[in-house]
């Protein structure tokens, strides 16, 4: 168990040494998901520019998709799709394209600043 414990600790060691590198810039995960119906959950409302990976999981049984400015993942009726997303300064609008969707209220802004 120790032996475990601190290859552990090693890796995420390991890890913050590559997210301080300048060359990269820390990206950030947001898990949104659809658990029934329309309804779209865990978007937030503010966030800071920056690198984002948007985790969208669908459990509905219905076909959606999650857009967040114009990046899109797939249409799909299960299971979780990522994608990945710069944003700047603004107001970002995010969305389901599955027609009806976005009017039935699969849709918000996020405001960036
Ligand atoms: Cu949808």
């Amino acid at each position: 168990m120790k032996t475990l414990h601190r290859i552990a600790a090693l890796a995420i060691a390991g890890s913050a040494v590559i997210a301080a590198s300048p060359a990269m810039a820390a990206t950030t995960t947001i898990s949104a998901k659809t658990t029934s119906g329309l309804m779209l959950t865990g978007m937030p409302k503010t966030l800071k520019p920056g690198n984002y990976i948007f985790k969208y999981t669908n459990t509905s049984g219905l076909p959606h998709n999650l857009m967040v400015g114009s990046v899109i993942t797939p249409t799909f009726d299960k299971g979780t799709k990522s994608i990945k997303v710069t944003l700047k300064k603004g107001t970002v609008p995010y969305l389901c394209s599955v027609p009806g969707h976005a009017a039935g209220g699969m849709k918000g802004t996020i405001t960036v600043k």
